[in-house]
């Protein structure tokens, strides 16, 4: 990102002043297309320049100078809009992250095999526009090998069964619940990761709705075996291998 500091502003002005005309039209039209993507720093940068320059260029280079800055700025409100920055989350983030230890504990292993103690984990969570999204984070676990992973709906405890069923969204009737109608990643959160040669892994599912207000996950479990999706089966992953006590 550009520096906007006087010195910043100072410098192109200067050596263009002592460069002569040309070398000003070129600096600015070489501004402009960056002027798009960050309209504020630029085209403040700009209309200084161009007004501190016009008072040593002929009328020409004025208008040129005056042209282009302006331009950039009329360009800026549809360019803002195109920015890749994340929209502002409207219930903000949650981070949990920790290193994994024998439980009890926020941040547990159920297997020290496939979760080693010191293995880590972070759990992030954006809610915007009526959506969630939620990014796990895991490093130190076994290389090149797929987990299951999911939110649940209590906190972690001192075995993996103390951290109950999924959450869903809306509730099987019938539980444990296996049947895709319930256990898919539209009414749950999945967040099943394949590690690399490292033993690191991301995973991010996005759900089209919030936790609602009484009833939100409060773990993300680490399971043995990827998620599975038949009916009798659905949203099953073997056993907890580990647990994350999130405060979604
Ligand atoms: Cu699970």
């Amino acid at each position: 990102m550009a520096g906007s500091a006087p010195g910043g502003i100072a410098g192109p002005c200067t050596a263009g002043r002592s460069n002569g005309g040309a070398a000003l039209l070129v600096k600015h039209l070489r501004w402009s297309p960056r002027s798009l993507i960050y309209p504020d720093e630029d085209c403040r940068l700009g209309l200084i320049c161009a007004i501190l320059l016009g008072m040593r260029a002929t009328p020409l280079l004025i208008a040129a100078l005056l042209c282009v800055p302006i331009a950039a700025c009329g360009g800026g409100a549809g360019g803002a809009s195109d920015r890749a920055a994340p929209p502002a989350p409207s219930a903000g983030n949650v981070e949990a992250s920790g290193t994994f230890a024998a439980p009890p504990g926020a941040v547990v292993t159920y297997d020290e095999a496939l979760v080693p103690v010191g293995a880590t984990a972070a759990v992030d969570e954006t809610v915007a526009g009526g959506s969630t999204t939620i990014t796990l984070d895991v490093a130190g676990l076994v290389p090149n090998r797929q987990y299951g992973a999911h939110a649940h709906v209590n906190p972690c405890g001192a075995a993996g069964k103390d951290a109950g069923p999924h959450f869903q969204l809306t509730r099987d009737p019938v539980t444990p619940s296996v049947d895709p109608a319930y256990a898919n990643p539209r009414n749950e959160i999945w967040l099943d990761v394949t590690t690399n040669g490292q033993g690191a892994g991301r995973a991010t599912s996005t759900v089209a709705w919030e936790f609602p207000a009484d009833r939100r996950a409060k773990s993300v479990v680490i399971h043995t075996m990827p998620t599975a999706t038949a009916p009798g089966k659905a949203g099953t992953a073997g056993d907890r291998a580990g647990c994350v006590t999130v405060g979604f």
